[in-house]
């Protein structure tokens, strides 16, 4: 099978000291499990229990495992081979459930985009990924996704492969892959890389994130104790599926895990997601702070029995206290804080805690083995109960992004701690408490949005002299974006320079909210000092003037 003239690839890998890695398995962090083999296991040891719900679908745990594999022989008769990227762009629909375990079950990898993204981002991860397929769905939300796909192809003719669930158009669908289940590999081994998540991105262009078998099932698995999660449970997947915080935390994989029910929302919204949560008794859902608070609203009004709802999750941003009470009172049922990062530590209100704990902190890590480090600029811990930069390392934490020296540089230190970008404080029970953040991104409602990346593109245009975007307080989303920009000679119509970044080819939240044009960045700012404290003082004189 070796083809010498196939490109040569970068590696996946992600490994830990060898003295931190036996003492992960020695406490019974990583048991050696993998996707393939536990999706086997749960489907031989209850095959006709419903595993996932979404549109007209009711798939049993045996089903998505035929589906699976039926999938996998059918991507491998394809010429796909093992170790092959396959870019993943799906909605919230069962088809994105069976492909992911799929590629699982070929030992092909998953790459996981938005439905949100677009070509700039996507053709980003292919390349990133070296991916040699790409899996969209014919419609999404009003978006024909083949018609990316053929840009995809062009821009990146290394992906070779395209699978469309629905239509596919002059691409193979997904309802016709087919093949031989005896070509199908063995399971992989628990230390290899499983998946590569996306990052938010707070320099530039999200990156890569290589995850193992053995570290991501142990978090999801120990998430499943600390949220609650059994057989009985039905979890409903309102956010993006794709996103790590519904994938994992513990999300649609906990939920699989541990042989319960996963419940796919086609939009996050009460209107669409009430009715599900009344049909399939759902018991648990992760939700962004805006949409907690639509949700508490809009359910002292609805029709639909929320009763089943035990646990609601909240995360992806900070959920400051008022907010948290609104969402107990309005939702009666027990709030759990999420503060976790695709990068690996995650932290939990654990469901026992005092109240005070839900309402004032986002919770402890979920691993004894976590170690969490809180430094001042100069890289001292700073005393109890100050704040500081927040650096971690621990059993399902990573120690480098893929195919991204700049990035690891920046990120990680030499004894190996990721850098996270939040500013926290540690209480004396120590619950973490987000302060803020040392990096340039904006947290609109839980999608990260890199400043410098939206520069770039502003200062494409050819009216644009300079840019400059930065977050603002925005009462509903947490934070919007705000670009600040110096025209050049003509200036240009707000709507048209959003418009500009949308032909950019970026996903649609990443458009900046509100543009406010300026004739300088202020004199103290020219050549003197970063971008970053730019970027402070342009958000700074334009709270001030609004104040006023
Ligand atoms: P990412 O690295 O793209 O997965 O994004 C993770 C980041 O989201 C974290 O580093 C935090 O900045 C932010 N985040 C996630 N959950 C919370 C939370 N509960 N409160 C505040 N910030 C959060
Ligand atoms: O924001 C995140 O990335 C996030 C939030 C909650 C996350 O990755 C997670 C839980 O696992």
């Amino acid at each position: 099978m070796s083809d010498t003239s196939a490109p040569q690839r970068l590696p996946l890998r992600q490994v830990w000291p060898e003295t931190q890695a036996a003492h992960y398995r020695a406490a019974g962090y990583w048991r050696g499990e993998t996707f393939p083999g536990f999706l086997r296991v749960r489907a031989a040891a209850h095959p006709d229990a419903i595993a996932v719900v979404g549109g007209a679908v009711r798939w049993t745990y045996a089903q998505l495992w035929a589906e699976a594999e039926r999938i996998a022989a059918g991507l491998l008769a394809q010429g796909l081979a093992p170790g092959d990227r396959v870019v993943v762009q799906l909605g919230n629909v069962p088809e994105f459930i069976a492909m992911v375990c799929a590629l699982f079950r070929a030992q092909l990898v998953p790459v996981y985009a938005l439905p949100a993204h677009r070509l700039t981002e996507v053709a980003h991860f292919a390349r990133k990924a070296e991916a040699s397929a790409y899996v969209c769905a014919e419609k999404y939300e009003g978006f024909d996704y083949r018609t990316l796909a053929r840009e995809l192809q062009r821009e990146v003719p290394a992906v070779r492969h395209v699978y469309v669930v629905g239509d596919g158009a002059e691409f193979v669908s997904v309802a016709a892959l087919d093949g031989d289940r005896a070509a199908l590999p063995g399971d992989p081994d628990p230390q290899s890389v499983a998946f590569l998540q996306i990052s938010g991105g707070s320099t530039g262009l999200s990156k890569l994130i290589p995850r193992t078998h053995d570290d991501y099932i142990y978090s999801f698995r120990a998430s499943n104790d600390i949220c609650g999660i059994d057989r009985d449970s039905v979890y409903l997947v309102a956010l993006p599926a794709a996103h790590n915080f519904p994938m994992s935390s513990p999300g649609f994989f906990g939920a699989l895990y541990a042989g319960a029910r996963v419940v796919l929302s086609p939009g996050p919204g009460p209107d669409v997601a009430f009715p599900l949560i009344a049909r399939e008794r759902v018991t648990c859902v992760g939700l962004v702070p805006p949409l907690a608070l639509l949700w508490a609203d809009a359910a002292g009004k609805t029709a639909h029995d929320l009763s089943s709802l035990r646990v609601v999750q909240v995360g992806g941003a900070k959920l400051v206290p008022e907010a948290a009470r609104r969402v107990i009172a309005g939702l009666g049922c027990t709030l759990q804080q999420v503060f976790g990062m695709a990068e690996g530590l995650v932290n939990y209100t654990r469901l026992d805690d005092p109240h005070e704990v839900v309402i004032q902190t986002q919770g402890r890590p979920i691993s004894p083995d976590d170690e969490v480090l809180i430094v001042d600029d100069h890289g001292a811990p700073v005393p109890e109960g100050g704040t500081g930069h927040l650096l971690t390392r621990g059993p399902y934490t990573i120690r480098a992004y893929h195919n991204d020296p700049a990035a690891n540089a920046r990120s990680f230190t030499d004894d190996g701690w990721y850098r996270t970008g939040d500013m926290v404080l540690r209480t004396a029970e120590g619950n973490l408490v987000v302060q803020g953040r040392a990096t340039d991104h904006i947290n609109r409602a839980g999608e990260k949005i890199s400043a410098e990346e939206i520069e770039d593109h502003l200062l494409a245009h050819p009216q644009v002299f300079d840019a400059a975007v930065v977050s603002i307080p925005d009462d509903f989303l947490g934070e919007r974006s705000c670009a600040f920009v110096i025209p050049g000679e003509v200036r240009p119509r707000p709507a048209e320079l959003k418009a500009w970044v949308r032909g950019r080819g970026l996903a649609g939240f990443k458009v900046p909210d509100q543009i406010v044009f300026v004739d300088a960045f202020g004199t103290t700012a020219v050549g003197k000092v970063s971008r970053r404290e730019l970027r402070a003082q342009l958000r700074a004189r334009f709270l001030a003037e609004q104040g006023a």
